[in-house]
């Protein structure tokens, strides 16, 4: 029998490598096969989109031979696994990534070219699911690709959004949210697994049983689970990506329907699918509260029943789990989970509380994004007793462990029980659930080292002291698609210079470029490198804007979401000053200015007001600029419409400049910083995130700082808001009694804009930070001047920017958080038993 099956297994596998074999031929076979049998097209008629899908889909047969393989491997050789929770993921495109992480890029190119295809316009046909806000999304895409790429057993769990972030286009200078349908054309790299499905309840009401609690009635919805696989640089290990889909649970309320309410049921039924439709924006705090709620407990109940299954299959006590199982909790929106694995735990799995609690906490760890109080979650009790009502129970015990055991060491502090409360007393009454996510957690990290400060300082200080364990995990960002696949010319000159491409894996490597730092040849190539990048985002704004800009401007970007503390405003109002000076300038003068292609991007969050303001502000400056015979290419302003992971890698590499410039404190980390500087563009910021480490690896020579930092903030804003503090430069008061004039925009955009800069509203510090950023700009300039030493600053730049690989980032994650470890595939060792 045995050996019949042995046989069997054998045949099977030389079938399947010959099925993928990697030459040229093979490759057309596949990509033929799919076109004309998985998406029954004739191939009298291919389509660059249908030759897309086609290669998507044979590309996508070799990913899940090696992910079937890598999952049977990690559990014969039985190791702990980490699974990422996050209800974000900015993957951007597949098709490109994958072929360069197998290794089988040029292959590709070749077999479409045989076919009379070019790669760039097939990869061209794919959508970038947006199926995220901004940088949280996109560093769980980059620990993703970073997991794999180092072999460490993990998942990652989130949810299938229909509708991912809004595709913004601009109208009259003002954005405008168009639905992003992006599984119209379908997704060739998901597979749909109707065998992987959970019921989750919702509502309902908690019955006393003999032996404990049982939560039921209510309605159930259906989780189905759709899987992209993961490809690792170099490596056949191959991970998953699991993002949970809301479908009609298959139970029928038979009452309702032998109520002869047909319609109605189907309805009910209908509106379950609800829950994984929209992506929410992050900053905005009013409408879908309770299906937000409805969709973090949606998809941790199906991961958590998912996990589980997994570690049973190895009949283990559950006590066990933490050996097995590592919880990264992306930001507060899974905490819920740390309730529902205790109900589990406690109401199925008959655990007594001690056990299930300890169980839990050293299961699970959280990581914090901001510390931006508004973004701090909470739910009103109500809501979360009526959704989850066993939850809630749950909740208030915890609670009244956590602080009874705060009390008898802290007696007499009342003051310091309501602050380490998980409920926040008051009317309504409001679960926190970044104090249930401490509580819950082994280990809370901050992602950049003055961010983890304010996060034990400021956000939670009472835990901090009280023996909490608070670490610091400094971000990072992938090289693979962030250099090596956006930046292929400089991939090829730092390879050839430090005469292997072995940094795609180990980025400290290009620390051997600096060697070469004076070497007139490697300058040439580093200058070539980007010349080549910028006229490809030059091309770019010419089929936008129909603009022909210079690249030899100094090309200075600023792309990330729109919001008061990032200081969009702070960025016009430098433009609108550089606008005027340049106005007043004779020939002779302007001769002396550095031309300036300046290039923002970014989405609002759909009901941010001011946010909104301020794209509208730099439509108008852009307009005004940008058609000023006087300026010529002296200016150029650009808003760049629907920045996303597609656009972001045309835009980051012809970077000169970028600017990182928030109020000193309120960045937590910022990632863009560190993909531009190892794109060979320098930095002008403040003293916040990781531009703080960035320039400790870099040199202070090599990045242009200002600002307050943090510590003085508080007393700046009070000097500011009672007049002991007076901001005194004509630039700014030209600028704003321009805005105020309406020179720019009308005055339902100008009034709100001025508003923020009267010195009592200045919350951000944007007037208070205005003459030492305009200081930063002008030595940007002069920097500038001179090619050589300014390109010498880049390649320095580069050299040292080996600590913001995501690589680095989840080395330390795996050592010091979740203890599991690097597990290569081994060919040949699994016995499929
Ligand atoms: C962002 C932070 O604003 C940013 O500083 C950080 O680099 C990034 O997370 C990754 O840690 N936060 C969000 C969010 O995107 O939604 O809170």
């Amino acid at each position: 029998e045995s050996e019949t099956s042995q046989k069997r297994n054998k045949l099977l596998s030389s079938l399947m490598s010959q099925y993928l074999a990697r030459d040229v031929p093979a490759i057309q076979k596949q990509i033929i096969h799919h076109f004309e049998y998985t998406l029954a097209r004739t191939r009298y008629n291919m389509d660059p989109f249908g030759a897309y899908q086609a290669t998507a889909l044979s590309v996508r047969d070799r990913l899940i031979e090696s992910w079937n393989d890598t999952q049977q491997y990690f559990t014969e050789r039985d190791v702990k696994r980490v699974y990422y929770l996050s209800l974000e993921f900015l993957m951007g495109r597949y098709l490109t990534n994958a072929l360069m992480n197998l290794g089988i890029h040029n292959q590709f190119v070749d077999a479409l070219h045989g076919i009379g295809f070019e790669i760039e316009q097939i990869a061209h046909e794919e959508r970038d699911p947006g199926l995220g806000n901004g940088g949280l999304g996109r560093l769980a895409a980059c620990f993703m690709d970073s997991l794999a790429t180092l072999n460490y057993p993990a998942w990652g769990y989130g949810i299938r959004y229909k509708y991912g972030m809004f595709e913004q286009r601009i109208k009259d200078g003002h954005q405008v949210e168009i639905p992003d349908y992006w599984l119209t054309h379908g997704n060739p790299w998901e597979i749909e697994r109707l065998d992987v499905t959970y019921p989750v309840r919702f509502g309902g009401h908690v019955e006393h049983t003999g032996h404990g609690f049982k939560w039921t009635g209510g309605s159930i919805v259906r989780a189905v689970a759709y899987d992209s696989p993961i490809p690792g640089y170099d490596t056949y290990n191959t991970l998953n990506l699991r993002l949970w889909s809301a479908q009609p649970a298959k139970e029928f309320d038979l009452a309702s329907f032998s109520r002869g309410d047909y319609y109605g049921a189907i309805a009910d039924k209908e509106t379950s699918e609800k829950i994984s439709s929209v992506l929410y924006p992050n900053d905005s705090t009013d409408a879908g509260k309770e299906l937000r709620l409805k969709q973090q407990f949606f998809f941790v109940s199906a991961t958590l029943q998912d996990i589980l299954r997994r570690f049973k299959k190895r009949k283990r006590p559950l006590t066990d789990l933490p050996t097995k199982v590592a919880i990264q909790l992306n930001d507060t929106h899974p905490t819920i989970g740390v309730v529902e694995l205790m109900r589990i735990l406690m109401d199925r799995e008959g655990m007594g509380w001690t056990s299930a609690w300890t169980t839990t906490k050293r299961v699970f760890s959280y990581t914090n994004h901001t510390v931006l109080p508004e973004a701090l979650e909470k739910w009103s009790v109500s809501l979360m007793e009526k959704l989850l009502p066993r939850h809630m129970q749950i909740i208030y015990e915890i609670n009244r462990r956590h602080l009874e055991a705060t009390a008898q060491k802290y007696p007499n502090d009342g003051h310091k029980l309501q602050r380490m409360s998980i409920i926040e007393d008051g009317y309504p009454k409001m679960v926190r659930m970044a104090q249930l996510a401490v509580v819950g957690s082994h280990t809370v990290n901050g992602v950049a080292a003055i961010h983890s400060g304010l996060v034990a300082s400021r956000l939670f200080p009472d835990f901090a002291k009280d023996g909490y364990r608070i670490v610091n995990m400094t971000n990072g960002v992938t090289p693979r698609r962030w250099v090596q696949q956006a930046n292929p010319t400089l991939a090829a000159v730092i390879s050839r210079w430090i005469e292997t491409d072995e940094w795609v894996v180990n980025f400290e490597l290009c620390k051997g470029l600096e060697k070469y730092v004076n070497n007139a040849d490697l300058q040439r190539e580093f200058t070539e490198s980007k010349l080549e990048n910028k006229k490809r985002l030059a091309a770019y704004i010419k089929r936008q804007f129909n603009v022909e800009v210079s690249t030899d401007s100094l090309f200075d970007i600023q792309i990330k979401r729109i919001h008061e503390y990032k200081r969009q405003l702070l960025n016009i109002l430098g433009v609108i000053s550089r606008y005027n000076s340049i106005k007043r300038m004779n020939a002779e003068q302007k001769a002396n200015v550095v031309p300036k292609v300046v290039v923002i991007g970014g989405k609002a969050a759909a009901s941010y007001v001011q946010a909104k303001h301020f794209i509208r502000l730099i439509n108008g400056v852009s307009n005004v600029v940008n058609n000023d015979p006087d300026i010529g290419d002296l200016l150029k302003v650009f808003f760049l419409p629907n920045y996303n992971v597609t656009l972001a890698e045309v835009i980051i590499p012809a970077n000169d400049i970028s600017q990182h410039i928030s109020t000193a404190g309120m960045e937590a980390s910022g990632t863009s910083n560190m993909k531009f500087v190892m794109n060979g563009g320098l930095i002008i910021g403040t003293m916040d995130g990781a531009n703080i480490e960035i320039r400790e690896e870099i040199g202070e020579d090599n990045m242009f700082v200002f600002g307050l930092h943090t510590p003085e903030i508080e007393s700046a804003r009070k000097q500011l808001k009672y007049g002991e503090y007076k901001v005194d430069d004509s630039r700014l008061s030209e600028a704003m009694r321009q805005i105020e004039s309406n020179m720019y925009c009308g005055s339902s955009t100008s009034r709100p804009i001025m508003d923020a800069l009267q010195p009592y509203n200045d919350f951000y510090l944007v007037t208070r930070d205005f003459t030492s950023y305009m200081e930063a700009i002008d030595r940007v300039d002069q920097a500038f001047k001179d090619k050589t030493s300014w390109v010498k600053k880049t390649i320095i730049a580069v050299a040292r920017m080996g600590k913001f690989s995501s690589d680095r980032t989840i080395r330390e994650y795996a050592e010091q958080i979740w203890d599991i470890e690097c597990t290569p595939f081994i060919p040949g060792s699994i016995s499929y038993k």
